[in-house]
């Protein structure tokens, strides 16, 4: 029930912080309620223009959190309740930080005095130093007249920079405390400029541009951080102004079309092993790119790194050319340099691509068009992509392994920041999270390409799909397994083998019991029909797929990551 006792114009700590959170922006706060931060989230509902968006499992309103930061440049709030809620929550904090999503995760935690000498609490946890390692910046309010500096805190921490993760300790005994309504109101205030542009100075971008002058076989990678910048604009005129060729990291396809002609990602391992100067934007040299480095590299290549983090430079190999700036400012600077620098990709050099490309696009064409009966994950995928080609402003969010990396290469994007999936951690766990973000974000329609076992991990969240009635379609590759369900146990007993999981299991029975739509489909053909009807009515929807269990690469495309086996 409402704390407030009006009769003394009193507030309280709580509907500080939600008003705090309102003066800032910060209007959809995703979590799960309990003791203390119950009443908290009732008041959210109070306010004209906020909602709260209730989960079954913290950790899938974390994500989803995360990816309305990702969305919107604006760190995303989840609630939690104290220890194991808290707990459940800081994997998303964790991979937003990882990942570079501005987020922050709001806890209720029990008393202090108790938990400090270890007496026994409910819910007891020194939860503000536990979150430290795995985000930005922690921080605990105590007073009710700090609580706007404390999310203002939270709020720059979140953006400033490289984005990430921020925890923000709030106390039974803060979230009770009474203020003054008048005094309260006048500590409230909106954050200037909390992410400030960081323009790089002019000797850096003279740098780049000079090295990239010089290059015979350059190649432009868009990662992520490209992304979140949102700097499509000028990053598609100097692409198309200076013809390099370019490669989107997985969340940076559609920055660009996919079906661009300068977009070389089916050309992928080729280009990366013949160019000669690679200009990274929001991008980090991690395993993703195999470290900048070996075999998967031209051994002479030249790095040009555009990054907001300097310690990134360097991070893995020498970067010739740093550039350290926010991307927005960075891609003007370089527009702007043009006039001055003469970057043309020889021709020579697209010609070749282009030669790889079609080589390796009638490859694929051959794999996506068999007529393969169970479906394996290319029919069914020429399916999605002729449907998804239709509704080029769908969100699409991805896990697995074959799911994931098939998914990817075979399903064009056209629209920026519309493609959402496991990041730089490849999780498991973000797919319902994700798609309830963005369907709250944004208002638009989500699909989401689900492995059996990656679906698994946020499944219950398809009541809160159907409570909150968004438009999310849920297709789930179902090979019975992780990566493929036909492997035995290697003993002999009657358990199934690690990687097996129920290839009979119909998925799309579980949104029955919500009053979702199902399919169980087995033919690309009815997959196409279930999935453009379902797309085409923003019904949540879920379409049990059913593949071969023979069919699927042990990891995916990362195999070679498992530690050797000398007894395989
Ligand atoms: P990907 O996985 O797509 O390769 P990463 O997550 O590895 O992308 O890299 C994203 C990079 O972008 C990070 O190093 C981050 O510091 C950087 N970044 C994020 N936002 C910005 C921005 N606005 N300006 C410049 N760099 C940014
Ligand atoms: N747990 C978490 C949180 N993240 C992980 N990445 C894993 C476990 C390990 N893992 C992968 O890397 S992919 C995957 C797991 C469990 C599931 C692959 O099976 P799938 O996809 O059914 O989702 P495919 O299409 O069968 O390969
Ligand atoms: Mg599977």
């Amino acid at each position: 029930m409402p704390t407030v006792d009006n009769t003394q114009n009193l507030t309280d700590g709580m509907h500080i912080v939600v008003d705090a959170l309102h003066k800032n922006g910060l209007n959809d706060i995703f979590g799960v309620i309990g003791i203390p931060v119950t009443d908290l989230a009732r008041h959210i509902q109070e306010i004209e223009g906020m909602r709260y968006i209730g989960f079954r499992h913290e950790q899938s309103a974390g994500h989803a959190a995360a990816i309305s930061g990702f969305i919107t440049q604006k760190p995303g709030v989840l609630l939690t309740v104290s220890a194991p809620g808290f707990l459940n929550g800081l994997t998303a904090l964790a991979n937003a930080t990882t990942n570079g999503f501005p987020m922050i995760q709001i806890s209720g935690s029990s008393d202090r005095a108790i938990i400090d000498l270890q007496q026994g609490d409910y819910e007891e946890m020194d939860q503000m130093n536990i979150a430290k390692p795995f985000c930005k910046a922690a921080y605990r309010i105590n007073h009710p007249e700090d609580i706007a500096i404390g999310v203002a805190r939270a709020i720059r921490a979140a953006m400033t920079g490289r984005p990430g993760g921020v925890y923000l300790d709030l106390t039974t005994a803060l979230l009770g405390a009474p203020m003054d309504k008048d005094a309260a109101a006048k500590t409230l205030f909106a954050v200037t400029d909390p992410c400030p542009k960081m323009p790089p100075c002019n000797s850096a971008v003279e740098r780049a541009l000079t090295l990239l002058a010089t290059a015979k076989q350059p190649l432009i990678i868009l990662g992520k951080g490209a992304a979140y910048a949102q700097a499509d604009d000028n990053l598609k005129t100097f692409i198309e102004k200076t013809g390099i060729p370019y490669l989107p990291m997985s969340m940076a396809k559609g920055l660009l079309p996919d079906n661009h002609p300068l977009c070389c990602a089916a050309a992928r391992s080729e280009v990366m092993e013949n160019a000669d100067v690679v200009m990274l934007v929001g991008a980090r040299l991690n395993w993703l790119l195999a470290h900048g480095k070996g075999k998967h590299w031209n051994p002479n290549v030249k790095y040009i790194q555009v990054d907001i983090d300097g310690k990134e430079m360097d991070s893995n190999r020498q970067i010739e050319a740093p550039v350290v700036g926010d991307i927005y400012s960075t891609m003007e600077a370089f527009v702007a340099g043009l006039s001055k620098h003469n970057i043309k990709s020889p021709d020579a050099w697209i010609t070749t691509i282009d030669g790889i490309k079609k080589a390796n696009t009638v490859k694929m064409e051959a794999k996506l068009n068999t007529d393969a009966s169970p479906m394996n994950f290319f029919n069914a995928l020429k399916a999605v992509r002729d449907v998804m080609v239709d509704h080029k402003d769908v969100y699409l969010v991805n896990e697995g392994a074959n799911t994931l990396d098939d998914t990817r290469n075979v399903i064009d994007m056209y629209e920026p920041r519309l493609r959402l999936d496991c990041g730089t951690w490849g999780v498991m766990g973000i797919g319902m999270g994700f798609s309830i973000g963005a369907a709250i974000t944004s208002g638009k329609s989500v699909v989401a390409i689900e492995g059996d076992s990656a679906f698994g991990f946020s499944g219950m969240e398809l009541e809160t799909i159907c409570r909150y009635k968004l438009p999310i379609t849920v297709v789930i590759f179902n090979n019975g397994g992780i990566y493929r369900g036909d492997h035995k146990n290697l003993g002999g007993g009657a358990d199934p083998s690690p990687t097996t999981l129920m290839a009979n299991a119909r998925y799309d029975k579980l949104i029955e019991a919500f009053g979702g739509v199902s399919y169980n489909v087995t033919t690309p053909a009815e997959l196409q029909k279930a999935l453009s009807t379902a797309i085409n009515s923003r019904k949540p929807t879920v379409i049990n797929c059913v593949l071969d269990p023979a069919f699927g690469t042990e990891s995916g495309h990362i195999t070679s990551l498992n530690p050797k086996n000398i007894h395989p």
